[in-house]
């Protein structure tokens, strides 16, 4: 087996104009793994440390890396360990969970590289689930608010979601691509703007977060789709970036504001629709109404399998999203997935708002069998390359 023969960090640009780490693994057979770290604006407290001075975390990822020389990179979790251990913090704060993350993945893409085998495959060969690979339905995040955009709706995504039930994956990036088009025409006629925020979506100025809501069933019509058959809504709440839910909610209660969205709108999916730290609150919540939508913790469980065993001993959700910098390593994001599967828990992989160009995180919702990748609209193109690399992933599923 090739081993690791140098490890290069370096930093690039992210799509907010940020400076962010990447780093190149190269094995001893001339295998490349490279591997960039994104951020978000909507980050969950409970979320690993980064280490945000450009400088140091390429210093950091430079000084670890040459740890790495001479090792076996297919043996991811023992990778992982030594890299937990070398920064020996709960919270990775000492080297940086980003940093930790860079070199985490590299070494992943490396070893897929030598082993000849697809990313999305490796990742599955390495991650000891049940579940096989599969395209995942997008959910398209088309109308930005919150802190993703400069515009005065408090929910952050409001987002369309193709109903996977016979359509490849193709097409239900088709029915993305229409729907953008037609919330563009209905905004544009309106009079509003049609420029974009963080995620790729529209970020117009409205009267409140349900008439975001009546505009995506407005564009489905306009589709000549049907609401709730074909395509259904979904909504990123992102509660813990709010500053006082309860105006968001009035004059009702959180739970009685879902439940009557709920009841009003299409809706199959709310993530985030409580703060971090409610455990109770979300308890009640996914009570009242996890039979009939999924019910997404995100802040709520930070991709941290501590966390997640905590929501499934309480009930507290009936889906989970997976983003793999906000726990830091390839290893624990897999065991976050696998104690997901084990409890039958849906798994969501999920970008963050401020984005690179790699296209890991499609390779790893295939790899990982997951239900759902979240990766924006079909605009900008840090979003698009995910799309598009799952288009190239369902013609490599076709031909094996
Ligand atoms: C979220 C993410 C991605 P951010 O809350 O789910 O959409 O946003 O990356 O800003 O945390
Ligand atoms: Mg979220």
């Amino acid at each position: 087996m090739a081993t690791i023969r140098s490890v290069t960090a370096r930093t690039i640009i992210d799509s907010r104009a940020k400076h962010t780490l990447e780093v190149d693994v190269l094995l001893s057979d001339g295998s490349l793994g490279r591997a960039s770290v994104p951020s978000g604006a909507s980050t969950g407290s409970h979320e690993a440390a980064r280490v945000d001075d450009p400088g140091l975390a390429v210093a950091n990822a430079q000084s670890l890396g040459d740890s790495l020389i001479g090792q076996d990179p297919s043996n991811q979790e023992r990778i992982d360990l030594a890299l937990i251990a070398a920064d020996g913090t709960p919270e990775k704060s000492r080297l940086g969970a980003n940093v930790i993350l860079a070199l985490s993945l590299a070494v992943c893409e490396a070893a897929a590289h030598a082993e000849q085998r697809f990313l999305f495959e490796h990742i599955h060969a390495i991650a000891g689930l049940k579940t096989a690979p599969r395209l995942p339905t997008p959910l398209f995040n088309i109308i930005n608010g919150g802190k993703h955009a400069d515009n005065n709706l408090e929910i952050q995504e409001f987002m369309i979601v193709p109903t996977a039930a016979g359509r490849s994956f193709r097409d239900q990036l088709e029915i993305g691509v229409r729907l953008f088009h037609e919330l563009r025409a209905i905004l544009k006629t309106m009079g509003h703007s049609v420029s974009v925020g963080d995620e790729g979506g529209f970020a117009p100025r409205l009267n409140s977060n349900q008439e975001a809501l009546e505009l995506l069933v407005q564009a489905i019509d306009a589709g000549s789709y049907r609401p709730q058959t074909d395509v259904t809504l979904a909504l990123d709440v992102a509660a813990s970036s709010i500053a006082d839910l309860s105006a968001v909610t009035y004059p009702d209660d959180p739970r009685r504001f879902y439940e009557r969205l709920v009841s009003t709108y299409p809706i199959s999916l709310i993530e985030d629709p409580l703060t971090e730290d409610d455990w109770q609150g979300w308890t009640e919540l996914t009570a009242a109404l996890g039979s009939r939508i999924l019910i997404v913790g995100d802040d709520l469980y930070t991709t941290n399998p501590k966390r997640l065993r905590i929501g499934i001993e309480r009930q507290a959700s009936n889906a989970v999203i997976i983003k793999p910098d906000q726990v830091g390593t390839l290893t624990e994001t897999l065991q976050a997935v696998r104690l997901a599967e084990e409890h039958g828990l849906t798994v969501i992989v999920s970008h963050r708002s401020g984005e690179t160009e790699s296209t890991f995180i499609a390779d790893l919702a295939v790899g990982v069998g997951a239900s759902f990748l979240k990766t924006g609209a079909p605009s900008r193109g840090e979003r698009v390359a995910k799309y598009n690399q799952l288009l190239r992933i369902e013609e490599q599923l076709a031909r094996s």
